[in-house]
C-alpha cells in the first residue's frame, strides 16, 4: 500500500481544482478487450486523469483485462469493484468501498471482509471510499440492495457523507447509477455535501454532456466520472468530444485553485 495514487489524486486536485475519471467496464458480454484498451488509450489522450475499472455485473477475465489496461496507459488505473469478483492485483490502486446506504450488510462489510485477506496480501494500494447511492441508482442500486437517496433530499445524503468522513473514508462517491437519466446527481445535493464535509466528493452516473460535467464541478464535486459517454462515443470521434468535456471540467476546476 504505497499511497502513490492517492498522492497523485491529492496533488492534482491541488493544482487543477478538479479531476476527470473514465470508468471502463471490461465485461465480455458487451465489449472485447481490444475495444476497452483502445478506449482507455483515447481517454488518456483526451486528458482524463485516471481509468477506473469495474462494473456491477462484471464477468470473468478480470486479471487479463486489468493487466492489459494498466500496461496500455500511463495514468493510474483504479479498481472500482462491484463485488469480490472485481479484484485484481494488476491495477495501480483500488477503491476499497462500502455501500453505506445498502439495506444488506453484505454490501456494507461482508464483501469487504471476504476480499480483505487477498487484497492485503497483494499489496495493492487501497483508497477507502464511501459509496452512496442516489436515485435512480440503476443497476448498481439493484445489485447493491440500496435504499437510494431521493434526489430532492440533500440533507439525507449529507448525514451519510458526514458519517463517512467521521468514519475515516478518504472520499465520498455520489452515484446516480450508470446511464442514469437527469444529467447526474442534482447540484443542491453535491453543494450541500461539499459545503459541510471535508473529504472530496467524487460523483458519477448520467454525466454525459459538457454542461453536465461542468455543472457537477461548479456544484462542488472534486471528481466527475464518465463511463457510458466514453464507452459509446470516445473512440468514434477519436476523443474530440471527450477532450471538450475534460477542458470544460478543468476550466471550472481552475476557478477554485
Ligand atoms: C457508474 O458513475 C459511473 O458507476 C458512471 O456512470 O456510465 O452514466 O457515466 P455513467
Amino acid at each position: 500500500m504505497s499511497g502513490k495514487v492517492w498522492k497523485y489524486i491529492t496533488e492534482k486536485l491541488a493544482s487543477d481544482g478538479a479531476l476527470h475519471f473514465t470508468l471502463l467496464d471490461p465485461d465480455p458480454l458487451s465489449t472485447n478487450l481490444q475495444e476497452v484498451i483502445d478506449t482507455a488509450v483515447v481517454a488518456e489522450k483526451a486528458g482524463t486523469d485516471a481509468i477506473m475499472i469495474g462494473g456491477s455485473t462484471i464477468f470473468g477475465y478480470i486479471d487479463e483485462s486489468v493487466k492489459a489496461m494498466t500496461d496500455a496507459v500511463d495514468i493510474p488505473t483504479i479498481l472500482f469493484p462491484g463485488n469480490i469478483t472485481g479484484v485484481s492485483k494488476h491495477a495501480n490502486a483500488m477503491f476499497f468501498m462500502s455501500l453505506l446506504n445498502s439495506t444488506n450488510p453484505y454490501w456494507i462489510i461482508g464483501a469487504q471482509a471476504l476480499g480483505a485477506p487477498g487484497i492485503k496480501m497483494s499489496e495493492i494500494e487501497t483508497i477507502p471510499m464511501a459509496y452512496l447511492m442516489v436515485a435512480p441508482g440503476k443497476t448498481a442500486a439493484w445489485v447493491g440492495d440500496a435504499k437510494p437517496f431521493p434526489r430532492d433530499k440533500p440533507k439525507i445524503a449529507l448525514m451519510y457523507a458526514l458519517a463517512a468522513e467521521l468514519m475515516g473514508f478518504k472520499l465520498v462517491y455520489l452515484e446516480a447509477g450508470s446511464g442514469a437519466e437527469g444529467g447526474g446527481v442534482p447540484s443542491p445535493m453535491i453543494s450541500m455535501i461539499t459545503q459541510y464535509a471535508d473529504i472530496p466528493v467524487i460523483t458519477g452516473g448520467g454525466f454525459n454532456t459538457v454542461e453536465d460535467v461542468v455543472r457537477g464541478i461548479e456544484a462542488g464535486a472534486s471528481i466527475v466520472v464518465q463511463g457510458t459517454y466514453v464507452e459509446k462515443y470516445a473512440v468514434e470521434d477519436k476523443g474530440a468530444g471527450l477532450k471538450k468535456r475534460v477542458e470544460g471540467l478543468k476550466a471550472a476546476g481552475a476557478k477554485r485553485v
